[in-house]
């Protein structure tokens, strides 16, 4: 039997999972789309599998498996197909430090980073009562506080800015990690440390500020290329996106584009030292 997925096109989290999929050479899955615009996360159906309200979701026969970087353990564990976890236990562990970075900090830096550009001038359009009843409907209190504050602030939120700091580590990291031999995080193997960041790279892409990250970061550059370059992740990533959201992503990123960078250099001139990953 098929596993059912339940997932958004132009999300990270749901990208991650159909990376998974597609990397284990899993092609008859089950889609199901939820609507993250039109509000389909909040409705009871979805709520019973997911009461977060948030997508991914994936359903195995009946067992019903939440959160992205779980589901694509789960995926590798399941299904045949070319292994995404590295079998030395030390480079396993490794691999899911960068897990973990995507659900602490990355995840989140991501997402009020495109919540900046672009989807807080959909929630600006609102009227106030519309506003509160969307708001009130985000069960995640610490996602409805950023959502608020920085619907209230924009750029200048203090989550934009522990956001930045966040990537600042990540790229730190993984430009101490790769070398001119060492073509993926762990190793000569691709595994879920790639799935699980590629997404969130793209993202920084499409809204135009990976430069901000990337620049002087060679090992880092090259190796997002040769992510890039996979047929996963155009037919996982790219193919799911719509010419609108192109767009939207593209203008939006560049109206919080400098303010990005004024956070970033502050962060080196005044946090810099306790920025060991
Ligand atoms: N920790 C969760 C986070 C999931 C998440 O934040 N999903 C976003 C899309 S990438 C979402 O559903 N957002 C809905 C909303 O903000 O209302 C996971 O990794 O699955």
């Amino acid at each position: 039997m098929p596993v059912t997925l339940y997932h958004f096109g132009n999300s990270a989290c749901s990208e991650k999972v159909r990376l998974a999929l597609n990397e284990k050479g899993v092609r008859d899955w089950e889609s199901r789309q939820v609507d993250l615009f039109k509000g389909d996360q909040f409705k009871s159906e979805y709520l019973k599998l997911n009461p977060k309200a948030v997508v991914p979701t994936l359903v195995d026969d009946g067992k019903i498996i939440t959160e992205s970087t779980l589901i694509a353990e789960y995926i590798d564990d399941r299904f045949d197909g070319p292994a995404l976890k590295p079998t030395d236990p030390f480079a396993r562990a490794e691999m899911r430090l960068y897990s973990k970075a995507c659900d602490e900090g990355v995840h989140q830096a991501i997402g009020v980073i495109s919540f900046a550009a672009m989807f807080m001038d959909r929630l600006r359009r609102m009227s106030p009562a519309e506003l509160a009843e969307h708001l009130s409907k985000v069960v995640d209190l610490e996602r409805r506080d950023r959502y608020t504050t920085i619907h209230a602030h924009g750029v200048r939120a203090p989550h934009v800015y522990r956001g930045v700091a966040a990537l600042e580590k990540l790229f730190q990291k993984i430009e101490s990690v790769l070398n001119d031999r060492r073509r993926w995080l762990c190793g000569d193997q691709f595994t879920l440390a790639e799935v699980n960041l590629a997404p969130y790279l793209a993202r920084l892409e499409y809204v135009n500020v990976i430069d901000i990250w990337l620049v002087e970061r060679p090992f880092s550059t090259a190796w997002f290329e040769r992510l890039k370059g996979r047929s996963s992740f155009a037919d996982e990533v790219v193919k799911w996106i719509n010419p609108n959201e192109w767009e939207e992503m593209r203008s939006g990123g560049l109206t919080i584009k400098d303010a990005l960078r004024e956070n970033l250099a502050d962060y080196r001139v005044n946090d810099f030292g306790a920025s060991h990953y």
